[in-house]
């Protein structure tokens, strides 16, 4: 039904705080398989406001994964944009808030917790990606208008949603080696966050990919999973909170067998990258809704990673 092939914003009940954005795309035909498409939506409001649901909407022959993204300014300007090479998300800074992968269950927000988006949140525009997979399905010229709806409210939080990435920006992976790790640490020193979600990501070289919390030289996993696997958000393993003092740590595991010249973090899928998300909720009183961690931590740290963390996930 091309009426619904449209983003909106509903004002469902009248006078009342809440609302539900549609963003879809406008009724594209991608032209390659492994195609990736972006379009944006301007947050519907100037004052603060708050994600407390997700919705996703996608056509599980074409659709391989969607992710959302908040940010100030997108790439472009057009109702939609190839955004898997040249022309990024977003022009500066984005964070991510939402991804959703074939064959992997729905996130969802814990009752109370909300992203804060509009008003000074920096937060103006949602720029959603889709990776249309096999595009085989679209022989017969049809137009797809996959996408999500965001149920917000206006009304405050008492726990605001945010994201903590490590990411490594320096690993190489040599050809033919069997194991490289890329490990990266950082000490916490912030309020509170109670972690509910953790996704990983690498490209084709990545064999398991985990996340822990360090307490007085004890080692608690947030997360383990193979990114391989579909890249969403998983629930964590079990309740974990994170505090002043603490140190969070990950590990990616890569193999170069097979390859036969060096592998570099970059863009490309012929590169790799090296990624741990943490999707927690933190007071709203003190919350910081994205934090990141690129350091490398220091190597007698990792001596004492968890056994698990180096045994490849087969999928
Ligand atoms: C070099 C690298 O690892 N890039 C990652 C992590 C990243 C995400 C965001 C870096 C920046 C960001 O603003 I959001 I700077 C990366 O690009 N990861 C991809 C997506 O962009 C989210 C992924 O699928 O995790
Ligand atoms: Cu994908
Ligand atoms: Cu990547």
């Amino acid at each position: 039904d091309p009426s619904e092939c449209v983003s909106r914003t509903h004002q469902v009940f009248p006078n009342s705080n809440n609302i539900s954005v549609d963003i879809r795309m406008p009724g594209v035909v991608p032209t390659g398989s492994d195609t990736y498409l972006c379009t944006a939506f301007r947050v519907p409001t100037s004052r603060d406001a708050y994600i407390v649901d997700f919705i996703p909407h996608a056509s599980m022959d074409t659709v391989h994964h969607m992710i959302l993204f908040g940010c100030q300014t997108p790439a472009s300007k057009s109702s939609y944009w190839d955004c898997g090479s040249v022309q990024g998300t977003c022009q500066g800074e984005s964070a991510i808030m939402y991804a959703w992968a074939r064959n992997a269950p729905p996130t969802k927000l814990p009752k109370d917790v909300g992203f804060k988006v509009g008003g000074k949140s920096g937060m103006s525009y949602f720029v959603l990606q889709i990776h249309y997979g096999d595009v085989s399905a679209f022989k017969d010229h049809h137009r797809d208008c996959s996408g999500l709806t965001l149920r917000m409210t206006s009304k405050p939080q008492p726990f605001i949603a945010g994201i903590y990435l490590l990411m490594s920006e320096d690993t190489v992976i040599p050809p033919g080696k069997r194991v490289t790790n890329a490990d990266i640490a950082c000490d916490y020193s912030s309020y509170p966050i109670y972690p509910f979600a953790f996704r990983t990501h690498t490209h084709h070289l990545g064999k398991v990919v985990s996340g822990y919390r360090i307490r007085d030289g004890k080692w608690t996993l947030i997360g383990r999973q193979s990114p391989q696997l579909p890249q969403a958000f998983y629930p964590v393993n079990k309740e974990v909170n994170v505090k002043y003092g603490d140190t969070i740590a990950a590990r990616c595991v890569f193999t170069g067998e097979g390859q036969t010249s060096k592998t570099y973090i970059g863009g490309t899928s012929g590169d790799e990258m090296c990624n741990f998300y943490i999707m927690y909720y933190m007071d709203s009183r003190h919350a910081i809704p994205f934090m990141n961690c690129m350091d490398t931590g220091v190597k007698e740290l990792f001596q004492h990673i968890p056994d698990e963390a180096n045994v490849p996930i087969n999928v």
